[in-house]
């Protein structure tokens, strides 16, 4: 860790150097889980820990891992975003809602460090993905505590995000109709499977289903200016499948001044965080109406390096991996058919 932190101050001052006022001290977490962080992790939360916490409160056994136990609580796994038999890179921090019993709720705690937020302009983003829907949606909560990180004491009274679960089904099982199920309140993964970037239908396992890919969640921190806050994704669905997050992230945005173009017309607000970017950006968008939007990234030069497009909708987060751009100053614009807003950031 002490590693680590010097190499973000040496970054800083390099990125400041570019005259920007960019600096990688304004990512207060960052978490991709590419080298498994069991290890470093406490597996009970104290009250006032300075690590992550990895906490299995239900104690069930899961039966989620083929021909292995699977683990009690969190752990590192392959990305389930793409089918069975396609390779992936990438990893994320996986659990399990399939249980032995099961009408035992899963309660697997995920629990952030401490996080000083300095001031309003903090966001917590993260991916994650429902692998088995709609018949097995997994919900969890993204849950706040500014006193501490004890579970049992009251800590985590503010919810940040729920994601729902699947409750009862109306129909036999295996109907990709989300009308035939009954879900707990919250988002139901790809904006109720109809954004097609965050599923796709998977017959690999007889009965088709709609296996979620991981799918970006922005969440304003602003309510906590000036508070030292843990975050927890507590999955605590009932007798459903699996559920990944990945690139857990705590970053602010720049001031809006570093935005062109009338955002007091349609688009109310475009960040990219974080900012600079090392290897993968989030970007958030807010549009004052649902409206088709054309999300373009361009270099110096003015050549466009993504284009991403979305339909009509009012708001919308964007996950890029930009590893392959040369470090340099870019450019990235929403374009809507009423107006158009644009902001600048660093790769490194
Ligand atoms: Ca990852
Ligand atoms: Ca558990
Ligand atoms: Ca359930």
């Amino acid at each position: 860790m002490k590693i680590t932190i010097t190499f973000l101050f040496l970054i800083a001052f390099s990125v400041t150097g570019i005259g920007q006022g960019f600096t990688l001290l304004d990512t207060l977490i960052s978490e991709n889980f590419e080298i498994d962080p069991t290890n470093d992790m406490l597996t009970f939360p104290s009250g006032n820990d300075l690590e992550w916490v990895n906490f299995d409160e239900d104690h069930v056994e899961g039966l989620c891992v083929d021909n292995a136990p699977t683990p009690y609580g969190w752990w590192q796994e392959s990305d389930f975003s793409v089918p069975q038999s396609s390779q992936t890179d990438n990893d994320a921090f996986t659990s399990c809602s399939f249980l032995l019993d099961g009408d035992i709720h899963n309660a697997n705690w995920l629990i952030t460090s401490p996080i000083m937020i300095p001031d309003s302009s903090y966001f917590l983003c993260w991916r994650s993905l429902s692998f088995y829907g709609p018949g097995y949606h997994d919900g969890y909560k993204v849950l706040v505590s500014t006193n501490g990180n004890d579970v049992f004491a009251g800590s985590f009274a503010d919810t940040l995000f729920v994601a729902a679960e699947m409750l009862e089904n109306s129909s036999p099982p295996g109907s990709l109709d989300i009308g035939n199920y009954v879900f707990s309140d919250g988002y139901i993964q790809a904006n109720g499977y109809t954004d097609t970037a965050y599923f796709f239908i998977d017959y690999s396992l007889g009965a088709p289903f709609y296996h979620g890919k991981l799918e970006p969640h922005v969440e304003s921190l602003s309510k906590y200016a000036g508070q030292n806050i843990y975050v927890a994704f507590l999955h605590d669905s009932q007798d459903d499948f699996l559920l990944q997050v990945d690139d857990i992230i705590v970053t602010k945005v720049l001031p809006h001044s570093s935005a062109v173009g009338d955002l007091s017309g349609p688009i109310d607000y475009l960040e990219v965080m974080p900012n600079p970017v090392r290897q993968s950006a989030y970007i958030s968008w807010r549009l004052k109406t649902p409206q088709e939007t054309t999300m373009l990234i361009s270099d110096g030069a003015g050549r466009i390096v993504r284009q991403i497009h979305s339909g009509a909708r009012s708001q919308g987060n964007h996950f890029l991996e930009l590893q392959d751009l040369a470090p340099g100053v870019y450019n990235c614009t929403l374009l809507t058919a009423r107006g158009r807003a644009s902001t600048r950031f660093v790769k490194l």
